[in-house]
């Protein structure tokens, strides 16, 4: 079985990909290696059931799951792997995201899902935390998260300016 690399990041839809691109630009700004990978909770319950129940052997550390409008696909990965399951609400058309929101983050006490903003910011914020977790063993990669921040902090002007 080929070794999988540390972060998976799974989406419901084609049309979640403008929203999780953000999570892989920033597992690529940090030299973190992903697999990117469409499962539906309901258009591919076998893919997500195949996914979820060997995720872990495979070699994943930590799943990134976005999803929108009733998005249980976070909530469904959860419930069948041990590994981090970091939740990105996908910005739906019906209700901009409130739905995503709720159905990922209103999970009953004993799976976990840990849930991000809605969209771009939960996307890159949901990278970040799966950075967080791999870099608690991995000091070279705790080294490029410090750095990350600071360019971060280093681009914040002190003073505003008119904008063009
Ligand atoms: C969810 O339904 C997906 O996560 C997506 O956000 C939403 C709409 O999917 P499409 O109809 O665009 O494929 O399952």
């Amino acid at each position: 079985m080929t070794e999988r690399p540390p972060v998976a990041i799974i989406m419901g839809s084609q049309s979640d990909w403008e929203t999780m691109k953000n999570a892989a630009d920033t597992l690529d700004a940090l030299d973190i290696a992903y697999e990117a990978r469409i499962v539906s909770a309901h258009r591919t319950p076998d893919r997500l059931v195949r996914f979820a129940k060997t995720a872990r052997d495979e070699g994943f550390k930590v799943v990134i799951a976005g999803a929108g409008g009733a998005a249980h696909l976070p909530g469904m990965c959860a419930s069948m792997t041990p590994l981090p399951v970091f939740g990105v609400p996908v910005q739906s058309k019906a209700l901009s995201g409130q739905d995503s929101l709720l159905s990922i983050v209103q999970m009953p006490a004993g799976i976990p899902v840990g849930t991000l903003a809605i969209g771009k910011a939960g996307a890159v914020n949901a990278a970040l935390m799966a950075a967080a977790v791999l870099a608690l063993y991995d000091d070279a990669l705790a080294d490029r998260l410090d750095e990350w921040r600071e360019r971060q902090t280093a681009a914040v002007a002190e003073y505003p300016m008119d904008e063009a």
